[in-house]
């Protein structure tokens, strides 16, 4: 969600595109993929027509025909009237993420699917994990303001690759390590380019956060860092807290985390003795079996020395509860009746499986409506998702800016707007700015916005909600007015608004979100999620990960690429040119052990499946670690199968959440 200076050559024509220098936060820099985005609105490749497919799925190489939109609506509208009439509307699924971050057009098929009665659908591919730990523990989901990293003497990155993910937060480590001489620490199971220039990189094995975590506390009360006046007045079970963690010293952690007790004795150390640290918490590290529990153990560190205390102190993960919008009409919220059923959008390969504990009694999957995502590729275990997308008695409709893997297996494709073609309104998480881009050139063909496919669909189906009334700069209106904030127009007008808290606000010292006020060392986590069995009462290592064994002996992390955003500017050349192919880096000892040889093929494998690629020889993880930069299309792997073929569809727990980086594999010389 940075802010952007767009170049508009003209009515369909964009030229450079800048990080806007008059948004503190963006500060002029964006990433270099975002900056070449002309090559993606003017790709030769976008989809411009709606498309009808016109030979079996189970064909290898999809036939489609251009047909006008009235026939291509004409279509879902019969089909989905004709299940609706033989299976129930539960039996149809629309299906969306964040392709576009926009809130009218993301979430408005949320407004579609209370409207049409139709199965609903579990957020849980993205956030679920690492909103479970952060909330556990603070009861809300706001931080520290990012523009304080600047203030402070010690920043560490937790779980997260900035350099690669989110690269505004090095601008802002920069200026603080230029001005004020500030440490940077990286936790990473990989040497990361985020890792590359930290003082200390703790390159601990996938998983294991929690035991970290444990023992840098155990440190900050054994040598007297904890700042007892303040555990005193803001947080709860501190006492039960320092006894718990007394075994849970630097040799224990140690251990399970393969780190050296020196590394964990700095870290604590340097934490200990800075004040003003800020923990910059990434998602990463919560794509684990026990990432809600990790992510929780992480974010109790500040709330220990009273990091909160001071300006560039404290923790961040994410702001999302600064904006307090009602999005009552967007989403339909009026109309959600809570008796229908909603499926876990990240075990979506099980549930088009017909998995009966995913379709909870009611009935199969009979029809998808997709949105801003590419399920066939990004989504865990996705043999089974492709396997379900190629029944023949399975109707999708793909709402798509390119050909990607998921639409190659649509019924019936539709060419959608880019953000920079249609109005919308954006809050974001890393910083704290609330923001409407408008359109600045027409789409081309018969691209059609989502708001404009669903206000479509919703005529022809007899779906009557006034958000299906209203244009998209109404719904931005409404969405303004209802939250209390001013109009679209003002808010347009002045850049957009900066919703940050006052400091007393935004580091919890008026009290955090939880009920008493104070932060939780022991989670009530049956309140967060449906399925808390088992999980620890306070911090610790949760050992429910996806352990090596003899047969799978390796573990492997699929982190995000560079030059790509999820699979965003797989399609661009520039950015696949940078890339180059999937690379699956293994330490040369797991070589040697595996017999893989450097710069040759290698297949990985598990009981979901084998994905191919080159092996690359990478001393910048520990024994047993390999990395696989993604997410590539499919094509790009040797045999077709891309790499979350490999990653299982378990939900985290307590409030599901896909375990992208929880996987045991073994590796195997493919020749
Ligand atoms: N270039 C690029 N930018 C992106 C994206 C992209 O695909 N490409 N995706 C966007 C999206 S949707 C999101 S949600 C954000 C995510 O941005 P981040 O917050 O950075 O989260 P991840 O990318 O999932 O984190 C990946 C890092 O977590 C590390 N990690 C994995 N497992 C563990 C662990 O057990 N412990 C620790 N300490 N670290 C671990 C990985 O090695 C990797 O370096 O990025 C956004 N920005
Ligand atoms: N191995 C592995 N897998 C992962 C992750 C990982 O770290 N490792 N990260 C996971 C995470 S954090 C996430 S958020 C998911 C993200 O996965 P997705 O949400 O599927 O993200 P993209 O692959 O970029 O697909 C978004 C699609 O939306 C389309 N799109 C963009 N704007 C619009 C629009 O306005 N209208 C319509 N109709 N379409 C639009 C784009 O063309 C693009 O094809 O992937 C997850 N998968
Ligand atoms: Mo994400």
């Amino acid at each position: 969600m940075c802010a952007l200076d767009v170049e508009v050559l003209s009515d369909q024509r964009i030229g450079r595109v800048y990080g806007a220098k008059d948004h503190d936060y963006t500060d002029g820099v964006i990433c270099a993929k975002v900056s070449r985005y002309k090559e993606r609105v003017h790709h030769a490749d976008r989809l411009t027509q709606p498309l009808l497919r016109v030979n079996p799925k189970t064909d290898a190489e999809p036939h489609f025909e251009t047909v006008s939109w009235d026939k291509a609506l004409d279509v879902i509208v019969q089909r989905f009237t004709d299940l609706a009439s033989t299976h129930g509307t539960e039996s149809i699924w629309p299906y969306h993420y964040a392709g576009t971050m926009g809130l009218v057009q993301r979430d408005g098929l949320d407004r579609f699917r209370h409207a049409y009665r139709t199965t609903k659908q579990k957020c849980t591919i993205c956030t679920a994990l690492a909103d479970a730990g952060f909330e556990a523990g603070h009861g809300t989901k706001r931080g520290a303001d990012p523009r304080r990293m600047q203030q402070s003497d010690l920043i560490v990155v937790w779980g997260g690759n900035p350099v690669n993910t989110q690269v505004n937060v090095m601008n802002h480590i920069a200026k603080a390590r230029r001005q004020r001489n500030a440490r940077l620490v990286v936790v990473d199971p990989y040497r990361t380019r985020t890792a590359e220039k930290a003082d200390l990189h703790l390159c601990l094995k996938p998983g294991t956060d929690g035991a970290l975590a444990c023992a840098v506390m155990h440190v900050l009360f054994r040598d007297d860092y904890a700042d007892r006046a303040y555990l005193e007045k803001y947080t709860k079970d501190s006492d039960a807290l320092e006894e718990h963690l007394r075994s849970r010293g630097p040799d224990w952690a140690a251990r399970i985390t393969g780190l050296s007790t020196v590394e964990i004795e700095q870290f604590a150390q340097w934490y200990g003795e800075t004040a003003n640290s800020f923990i910059r918490l990434g998602y990463g590290f919560s794509r684990s079996r026990n990432g809600a529990v990790n992510m929780h153990a992480a974010s109790c560190l500040p709330a220990i020395t009273g990091a909160w205390q001071h300006p560039g102190g404290g923790a961040l993960y994410g702001q999302s509860s600064i904006y307090h919008l009602d999005k009552t009409v967007i989403e339909g919220k009026d109309v959600n009746d809570p008796n229908i059923r909603t499926i876990d959008m990240s075990r979506i390969g099980p549930a088009l499986n017909g998995c009966e504990e995913d379709l909870q009694g009611g009935p199969p999957i009979k029809a998808l409506l997709i949105q801003n995502t590419n399920p066939a590729v990004v989504a865990p275990q996705s043999a089974d998702v492709k396997k379900g997308l190629l029944r023949e008695d399975l109707f999708t409709v793909v709402h798509e800016q390119f050909m990607t893997d998921t639409a190659k297996l649509a019924d019936v494709v539709l060419p959608a707007t880019m953000f920079l073609e249609h109005d919308d309104i954006y809050t974001a998480s890393g910083h704290t700015h609330l923001q409407i881009g408008r359109k600045l050139i027409d789409a081309p063909g018969e691209c059609r916005s989502n708001h404009w496919l669903l206000q479509q669909l919703a005529k022809r189906l007899g779906l009557n909600h006034p958000g299906f009334e209203l244009s998209e700069w109404e719904l931005i209106d409404d969405l303004l007015e209802r939250s209390g904030w001013p109009d679209a127009q003002t808010v347009h007008e002045q850049g957009g608004i900066d919703c940050a808290q006052s400091f007393e606000d935004m580091n919890h010292l008026n009290g955090f979100g939880t009920p008493d006020k104070r932060f939780h060392f022991s989670p009530d986590w049956a309140a967060i999620g449906p399925n808390s069995a088992g999980m620890p009462k306070l911090p610790d290592h949760w050992e429910v990960i996806d352990a090596a064994t003899e047969e799978c002996p390796l573990r492997l992390v699929a982190a995000p690429a560079r030059q790509f955003l999820n699979t965003s500017f797989t399609e661009t050349a520039t950015s696949k040119k940078m890339e180059k192919q999937p690379l699956a880096w293994m330490h040369p000892d797991d070589m040697t052990t595996y017999q893989v040889v450097d710069n040759d093929w290698v297949a990985l494998g598990n009981q979901h499946g084998e994905v191919i690629l080159k092996a690359q020889a990478f001393t910048g993880v520990q024994v047993g670690t390999v990395i696989v930069e993604s997410i590539w299309p499919d094509e790009h792997f040797k045999g077709g199968a891309g790499i979350n073929t490999l990653v299982s569809a378990d939900a985290g727990q307590p409030n599901g959440g896909a375990v992208f980086h929880d996987t045991a594999i073994w590796a195997r010389p493919y020749s």
